[in-house]
């Protein structure tokens, strides 16, 4: 197979980590990045070797012959950027937030349909392996039809010294974190009808909420609850883990801190440690997220060739997007929101 030829536009904290991942794909190969800041530039380029290097994306539009093009730049230019893709009849990857608003995600859906290009959401955490381990146990039938989920992730590590924006933006926890874990409630057990949400800020120092709790009932009939917090001090730091709790009509599945999977059914217990592997250019703690990065840019790579479409395309993110809206509209108005409201 040819190796397809991206490009990258934002070279900042995250990216870093896409270049590495890209690095471990022989079926891509990025050959030009973009960054209106000259030094972020400079920074990524040097450390993977790319010349061909660009402060316009306008002009990298214009000059390069692209396959596809992978956007790890913060919200507020995902929808311009993904529309240029679009113009340009290139099939483009947009990290998560997807948008603002789900009107601006809903409108980068219709540009890459109506240009026909495929749209995929870099939505990682599903793609962690132990988040696929507790996939595959569900589907082998061991526990039965689930009808509880408890999916979690409390934490007090300073996520603000890598990333300062999150500081200061009037949203935080449910947009920036509590997004994948949202997917990863939808990935487990299906889309959701109804969401009630409460939100709280402990941390004085920060624009938006740190803790957010979501109840949802899933078409399924399943209910499961969301909780997220950066204001959790615990004995070990679970920083990045998502824990896990599902029962079903045969059994129950625990994913435990220090990825400790225990499964209960229908031909007993078994437990298993499911810890992520450690790639080489990866450190811990991020190793977890490390690891669901290049396998879901494999996915990516996978699906351009066989024209299958993304998991996370940009159509399956709107309804993952949805719960974003509703868990903040269901804080301010203590409501329970209906999903298929916000996506009519
Ligand atoms: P960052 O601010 O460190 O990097 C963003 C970079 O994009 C900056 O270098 C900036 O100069 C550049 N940029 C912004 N607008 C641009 C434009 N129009 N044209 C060219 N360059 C532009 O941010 P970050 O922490 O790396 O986050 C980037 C995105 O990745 C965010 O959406 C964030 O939510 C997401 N993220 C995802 C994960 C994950 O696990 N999926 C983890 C961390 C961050
Ligand atoms: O996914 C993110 O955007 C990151 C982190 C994993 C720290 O929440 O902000």
């Amino acid at each position: 197979m040819v190796s397809l030829r991206g490009a990258l536009i934002g070279c900042g904290f995250f990216a870093v980590n896409q270049m590495h991942a890209w690095r471990d794909i022989e079926d891509a190969s990025i050959v030009a990045i973009c960054d209106r800041d000259p030094e972020r530039l400079r920074i990524v380029g040097d450390q993977f070797g790319i010349s061909k290097r660009y402060t316009d994306t306008a002009e990298m539009f214009a000059s390069e012959t692209l396959d596809f093009v992978d956007i790890a730049t913060t919200v507020s230019s995902h929808r311009p950027l993904v529309e240029m893709a679009a113009a340009h009849r290139i099939p483009v990857i947009c990290q998560k937030p997807f948008a603002p608003t789900l009107a601006d995600a809903k409108a980068m859906v219709v540009a890459c349909a109506k240009a026909g290009v495929p749209l995929m959401v870099h939505e990682n955490f599903r793609w962690q392996s132990p988040i696929q381990a507790v996939r595959a146990v569900l589907d082998s039938g061991e526990i039965g039809t689930p009808f509880f989920g408890r999916i979690s992730f409390r934490s007090a590590y300073d996520v603000f010294s890598g990333q300062p924006y999150l500081a200061t933006g009037k949203r935080f926890i449910i947009e920036d974190l509590g997004i994948h874990i949202l997917d990863i409630a939808r990935f487990l057990l299906g889309d959701v009808a109804t969401l009630t949400a409460r939100t709280a800020r402990i941390n004085p120092a920060i624009a938006g909420e740190d803790v957010a709790t979501m109840l949802m009932d899933h078409g399924s009939g399943a209910t499961s609850v969301v909780d997220c917090s950066y204001a959790t001090r615990l004995a070990v730091e679970p920083f990045p883990e998502t824990l896990i709790e599902i029962d079903g009509s045969d059994g129950t599945i625990r994913l435990a801190q220090g990825y400790q999977l225990t499964v209960t059914g229908k031909s007993g217990t078994t437990v298993k440690d499911i810890s992520p592997p450690l790639l080489p250019w990866a450190s811990r703690p991020w190793h977890n997220i490390q690891e669901s990065v290049l396998a879901i840019q494999r996915h990516w790579v996978d699906c351009l060739a066989s024209g299958k479409e993304p998991a996370t395309s940009g159509a399956d993110n709107l309804k993952t997007f949805a719960l974003v809206e509703a868990a903040y509209s269901g804080a301010a108005s203590r409501e329970p929101v209906r999903i298929d409201d916000l996506l009519k």
